[in-house]
């Protein structure tokens, strides 16, 4: 067994360092995982350029990295259900199993999660890293350990289908194309939506929006977002049932509220300011049901099977490797976004 440990370990704002640290041995309902492959997320990046994320603040050295995928080195003395040599994707928050929200299944609500690379929890941007087995999903032999990586992303994009009540034949606005306005994009066409427009201030992410299946795309130029909203319902030849916020800008958010169609929903999944103001009338009186959205529970098998059985195609989102030794370079191009930087993904092996 190996004894190094290389590591991207965020230390405080703009500190991000490589080291060298302690093989973990599994607990016994736990597996040893030799990391594989590991997405870059956004809170990746705020933590290393913020060293915070809202009231997460990184107080001590933490691992990065959430969206991954690994192969089992070793098992803990009680796991059953995978052995050496499976290789795994790694859902990255367990919950305390027992709470009032993961008895009823909405796991991803427990106040006690441990969730991989949110502070304290360390994450798995490393060579080995230990995790509960049962939030190990082992992957057939055709998903590669880049696709079983890319579910993490992915499955936020099915809880928000879901939570938007899209089904077949939905009319579907996503607003932002980036990384996570394309697997709504993904998820929504998958789960029936019989059109998808998406809006985003980049010209670029637009035209990737359109390769991967966006039925129309709208460059947003203004803060006007009954304009917006206009525009939307003349693209799409009327107004979008669901609309998946993924932006978090305010203008986006007035827009999802006037631009869905009476009796529909929007999900809010991306976070901008804290407070926003919104025609909050408008939507009461039209019956526009306004859901929050908290990353995902119970999503990632189905969002397996979208991968496996080739309904979705996740790997188009990538748009750069780098190996763990460059993680410098891997955070530098997810920060700026050079290159058209979609999904920044770094193999450890
Ligand atoms: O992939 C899951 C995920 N969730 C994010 C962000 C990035 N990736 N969320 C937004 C930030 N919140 S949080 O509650 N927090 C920092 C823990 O503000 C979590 C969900
Ligand atoms: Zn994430």
């Amino acid at each position: 067994m190996a004894t190094d440990n290389l590591s991207a370990v965020v230390y405080a704002k703009n500190d991000l360092r490589l080291e060298n640290r302690p093989v973990p041995e599994p607990g016994p309902n736990e597996v040893l995982l030799r990391m594989a492959q590991v997405g870059i997320c956004g809170s990746d990046v705020s933590y290393w350029t913020k060293g915070a994320i809202g009231h997460f603040v990184v107080l001590a050295p933490m691992v990065l990295g959430h969206e991954s995928a690994g192969v089992v080195a070793k098992c803990g003395k009680n796991v059953t259900s995978l052995k050496p040599g499976d290789r795994v994707a790694i859902e990255p928050g367990v919950p305390c199993r027992v709470c009032e929200f993961c008895k009823k299944g909405r796991y991803n609500l427990c106040p006690d999660v441990f969730f991989c690379a949110t502070p304290p929890d360390d994450g798995n941007l490393c060579r080995y890293y230990t995790h509960a087995a049962d939030f190990c999903l082992k992957l057939p032999d055709h998903v590669s350990l880049e696709e079983g990586a890319l579910l993490e992303p992915l499955s936020v994009g099915v809880h928000a289908c879901e939570r938007g009540g899209v089904t077949l034949g939905s009319s579907v606005l996503v607003c932002g194309a980036g990384p996570i306005g394309l697997v709504n994009l993904l998820a929504a066409k998958a789960m029936g939506a019989s059109k998808v427009c998406i809006t985003d201030i980049t010209e670029n992410r637009l035209r990737v929006a359109k390769e991967m299946g966006a039925d129309y795309t709208i460059l947003v130029d203004t803060n006007d977002a009954e304009k917006l909203a206009q525009q939307v319902k003349e693209v799409m030849g009327g107004m979008p049932d669901k609309t998946i916020e993924c932006s978090g800008a305010e203008t986006s958010v007035r827009l999802g509220i006037l631009g869905t169609k009476s009796g529909g929903t929007i999900v809010l999944v991306g976070h901008g300011p804290d407070e926003v103001k919104i025609p909050v009338v408008n939507a009461a009186a039209r019956e526009v049901d306004i859901r929050g959205l908290f990353r995902y529970a119970n999503n990632y098998p189905a969002a397996l099977d979208m991968v496996a059985s080739g309904k979705i195609n996740v790997k188009k989102l990538i748009t750069h490797r780098f190996k763990l030794e460059e993680a410098d370079k891997a955070f530098e191009t997810a920060r700026t976004g050079a290159g058209g930087a979609i999904k920044v993904m770094i193999s450890c092996e």
